[in-house]
């Protein structure tokens, strides 16, 4: 373990030193992210209860960790963006003036590390020799904050030696507190390029590389210099000549992204000579390269994805990589002490989340946010492109969220401008990956309702930009894997088979497939898709194809009332393009009453 401090880092140094003035921990670990350090964390977390051993012979190398039962997932109602302006947070945000933030932030790390170690965590999101990429350092009381880091991101020595050469890094400062959900808090100061997290152990609260740095703080930079950070899976698909394009999706928390950037093509596809080649399953950094297209790298170095739901037959490559080196949160145990969750296989488990004895009548064995948390490179479909330091170039954009009704299996916008309305007016089903309410459909511009760090007119603003910046730009699509039939139950199987729709995007890009324009966007008629193998209900070939012109009227109209919430700020462009959707519904009803 090393515990020297680096000598020619005195901007790190000096922050290092007022924090630890603050928080007075007992001692300073600076993490060189080496196997050893892991593994010493690991004995101490192993001895103290905040990691339990998991069958070595089935699972070596795994752990669970259970946390407070009260501290879950993301917490939206807590979080906010510490502007100077109030109106460069936007309505899209919670917003507390800087000074108060910090005051009311010092007030809590207050001695809090007191006889307990501090942990300085340098970290690179991206490659580590990408001009993509950017340094932070996080500083965490959390061992289990160290340990996820490790996995998350490229963190230890490489990291420090890069933010020694470029002299700047996010400051991320991180404590558990004492979980009370009364004195939690995170909180982002883009202007300071500083994250504040306290009270919550958490996944995103707490491991700050992820959203606060990847998307909040980052989406700020990216706007300045004139790039996008998004929350979107990346995914490579290798057709059977051998050419691989790739695809960004956006999709909302808990919506697919993982699933989809790990798919296995059906039977028949993979007869062929299909393959998928998985880049990043949450966040995707990308910029205009010379050539005018987009060019991507995924930050993240491993996943911490949704366990329920995950099988063999849902998603066998992330199985695949959970049978090693993995720390599980807030699962449940079968009775040899295996990892289980609802939807992984028909076994009992004996020991659910919180610990207690599993009995269905008092819940589920994991908690619906359970996660798994294990490197990219474990991945089976992990692509080779994914540590190139230019990035892949993008082929399509993709947006979707969960929608029982109205919204169809897929459309193409008609061209940028359009696509980003339909970004901007998207909406999706909550879903556990926060705290509060599930199954409320709200909108979610991009995916990036709870991650943007400024004001999504301005963001509206940025995405248009690039209309007139790059000129090779990719197709948008918006799709729908969660289509409801009469009887409350999925209208299309999802997972594999989305490759059938992914394929067809890919052939529109090329000019190779049909579809039929509606006032809504291009819509695939069904046998635009290569369906062989699947039966399809008549109710689910009817809905998904379909364009319901009344219900997207209603649709428009509600996206016009959510986008007048942005004010003057609003880019004039984006309610023109609603407007131009508008006449077109309306145009077409006008002609059909003719
Ligand atoms: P975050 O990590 O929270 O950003 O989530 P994510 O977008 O990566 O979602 P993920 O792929 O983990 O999927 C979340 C849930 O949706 C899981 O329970 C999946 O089984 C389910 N799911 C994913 N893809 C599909 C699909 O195509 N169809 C259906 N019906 N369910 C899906
Ligand atoms: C999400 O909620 O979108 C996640 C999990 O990917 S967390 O890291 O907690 O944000
Ligand atoms: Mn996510």
């Amino acid at each position: 373990m090393s515990s020297r401090s680096p000598s020619r880092l005195t901007a790190l140094n000096d922050w290092v030193a007022s924090v630890a003035a603050l928080t007075q921990p007992e001692r300073i670990h600076w993490c060189d992210g080496s196997a050893a350090e892991d593994a010493a964390l690991k004995e101490a977390m192993l001895a103290d209860g905040t990691l339990l051993a998991l069958n070595p012979d089935t699972h070596p190398g795994c752990y669970l960790h259970r946390s407070h039962p009260g501290d879950v997932a993301r917490v939206e109602h807590l979080t906010f963006v510490c502007t100077t302006e109030r109106e460069d947070a936007g309505p899209n945000n919670h917003w507390m003036a800087p000074a108060e933030a910090h005051a009311k932030m010092d007030a809590l790390f207050a001695g809090c590390m007191k006889g307990r170690t501090m942990y300085v965590i340098p970290y690179c999101m991206g490659p580590i020799d990408s001009p993509l990429s950017r340094c932070g350092v996080e500083i965490t009381d959390s061992p289990y904050v160290v340990a996820n880091m490790r996995i998350m991101t490229r963190m230890g020595s490489a990291a420090l030696a890069r933010i020694e050469r470029e002299g700047h890094f996010v400051k991320g400062l991180h404590s558990t507190g004492e979980l009370d959900p009364e004195r939690r808090f995170i909180m982002h100061f883009p202007e300071e390029l500083t994250i504040k997290s306290y009270g919550s152990g958490y996944g995103g609260n707490a491991l700050l590389g992820k959203k606060c740095h990847a998307l909040r703080i980052a989406s700020v930079q990216a706007r300045r210099e004139g790039w996008l950070a998004e929350h979107m899976l990346i995914v490579g698909i290798e057709n059977p000549q051998g050419q691989t394009h790739y695809i960004a999706a956006a999709f909302p928390s808990a919506c697919g992204k993982t699933n989809l950037a790990m798919l296995i093509p059906p039977e028949g596809y993979r007869e062929k000579g299909w393959k998928v080649w998985t880049v990043g399953d949450d966040i995707c950094w990308m910029r205009p390269g010379a050539d005018g297209r987009l060019y991507a790298i995924n930050p993240e170095a491993g996943y911490f994805g949704v366990a329920p739901g995950t099988s063999a037959r849902s998603n066998p490559n992330a199985l695949a990589m959970l049978d090693r080196d993995a720390i599980f949160t807030n699962v449940g145990v079968t009775e040899d002490n295996q990892p289980w969750w609802e939807g992984l296989d028909d076994r009992v488990p004996v020991t659910d989340w919180k610990g207690q004895p599993y009995d269905p009548a008092k819940g589920p064995a994991a908690h619906p946010n359970a996660r798994f948390t294990v490197s990219a490179k474990q991945c089976p479909s992990y692509s080779p492109k994914a540590e190139d330091p230019r990035g892949v170039p993008i082929s399509a954009i993709v947006f979707g969220g969960r929608r029982a009704s109205l919204v169809p299996l897929v459309f193409e916008a008609r061209d940028w401008t359009h696509g980003v309305l339909v970004g901007a007016g998207m909406a999706s089903e909550t879903t556990a990956a926060a705290t509060g309410a599930v199954g409320v459909v709200r909108r979610d511009s991009m995916a990036m309702k709870p991650f943007c760090g400024y004001n999504f007119a301005d963001y509206f603003a940025h995405w248009l930009s690039f209309g007139a910046s790059a000129d090779k730009l990719p197709k948008i699509f918006h799709v729908n894997w969660f289509r409801k039939g009469s009887d409350g139950r999925f209208l299309w199987p999802g997972f594999g088979d989305n490759l059938r729709v992914l394929e067809w995007m890919l052939k529109r890009c090329e000019g190779k497939a049909g579809a039929v324009e509606t006032p809504v966007g291009l819509f695939p008629r069904p046998e635009d898709l290569d369906l062989e193998g699947l039966t399809l209900s008549e109710e689910a070939r009817q809905l998904l194809f379909a364009c319901d012109r009344e219900g997207w009227k209603a649709e428009m109209a509600s996206i016009g009332e959510y986008l007048a919430e942005f004010g003057p700020r609003l880019p004039a462009a984006l309610e023109a393009e609603r407007q131009r959707v508008v006449s077109a519904l309306e145009a077409e009803a006008a002609k059909a009453a003719a």
